[in-house]
């Protein structure tokens, strides 16, 4: 079966996924979709939430404890586990396979146009030169950071993905990036952390560690927690912080609210954007700082050798319009 998962699922890490899942879902060929096998709580995502919502959809849900997750409480069937099947699959299933992997290729190409005709300086522009940049584990901030992942990435198979979802999704997101690059063991040596954002040119050959942790959040999510770099700061966490810069909530315009309101208004109350300056701000934590004013330069800047925790400024646009637009991508 077609495997869709969210970015931070748990199911990246072990590839097979198709990706495109809200476009997949989205489209006919999702019309005949008749039974979904849901593990884990979807949270990212309406179409997903509408396709579990059909009537005529029968929902298997895979989960150990109780309260199970049934997302939108009609299961049929609730089991413990799943397991492999045995003998060769049906025809009829290896060809319901095959079709939505052309469709996923499908929304793949159409994706690439629709953004080839855009500036290129747009979240999903940042999130595809995030992932084709970097190797290692990803956090990926509220809300539209981990939704542009979501859309217009093509593939993070064995990639750990970390996300907070929930109504309070951007607290804490820096310390959270913070903990998984300690967790994980990538932690500066000593030397290196007196020297926060240096690059690393010119060392010696180091044994071989735990590759630097990649956060993407937004600019109020990163405002929202901006002490927490004080402790990234002070435990030399190998991270840099992609901060994706829209100029205040972006993912309000592409809710309801957002996009009912004068633009004025949008911004007054929904946007909210911050006057900091990330530089200055950097600097009395005692990070690493760069900014890079197009995608293209934010990926050479994160392919480049570094040490400690930065903080990249990431300036992009708005472009509140594509969200829909990608979603509809294999239509
Ligand atoms: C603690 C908390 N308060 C409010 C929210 C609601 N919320 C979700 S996304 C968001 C704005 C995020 O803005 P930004 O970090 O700039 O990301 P963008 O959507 O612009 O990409 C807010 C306030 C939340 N998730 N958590
Ligand atoms: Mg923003």
């Amino acid at each position: 079966f077609p495997l869709l998962a969210e970015p931070a699922s748990g199911a990246w890490a072990l590839g097979g996924v198709t990706p495109f899942e809200q476009a997949i879902v989205s489209s006919d060929l999702a019309r005949q979709v008749d039974t979904v096998v849901v593990t884990g709580r979807p949270t990212l995502s309406r179409p997903i939430h509408a396709l579990l919502a059909r009537p005529d959809v029968r929902v298997v849900v895979a989960d150990p404890c109780a309260p199970w997750v049934d997302i939108s409480g009609n299961a049929t069937t609730v089991v413990a586990d799943l397991q492999a099947p045995e003998g060769p699959v049906p025809g009829r299933l290896a060809d319901w396979s095959m079709s939505v992997q052309a469709l996923s290729a499908g929304a793949g190409a159409r994706i690439d146009q629709l953004l080839a005709r855009e500036s290129g300086r747009t979240m999903i522009d940042l999130a595809r030169a995030v992932a084709s940049a970097t190797s290692g584990p990803l956090v990926l901030g509220a809300s539209n950071p981990v939704r542009a992942f979501d859309l217009g990435v093509a593939s993070l198979s064995g990639r750990l993905v970390y996300s907070n979802r929930g109504q309070a999704g951007i607290d804490g997101t820096v310390a959270t990036a913070v903990g998984v690059a300690l967790g994980l063991g990538a932690v500066a040596h000593p030397d290196e952390a007196s020297a926060p954002g240096s690059p690393r040119g010119g060392k010696a050959a180091e044994p071989a560690r735990a590759p630097r942790v990649t956060a993407v959040m937004g600019d109020l999510t990163l405002c929202h927690d901006a002490s927490s770099l004080a402790l990234a700061a002070a435990t030399g966490a190998q991270l840099d912080i992609v901060l994706a810069d829209d100029s205040g909530g972006g993912i309000f315009a592409t809710l309801e609210h957002g996009r009912a309101t004068t633009p004025e208004a949008y911004d007054r109350w929904f946007g909210v954007a911050q006057n900091v300056n990330y530089e200055a701000l950097a600097t009395a934590y005692g990070v690493g700082f760069a900014r890079a004013t197009h995608p293209r330069e934010l990926a050479a800047i994160l392919a480049a050798p570094a040490a400690g925790p930065r903080l990249i400024h990431a300036p992009v646009e708005r472009a509140a319009h594509l969200y829909a637009a990608l979603r509809g991508a294999a239509c």
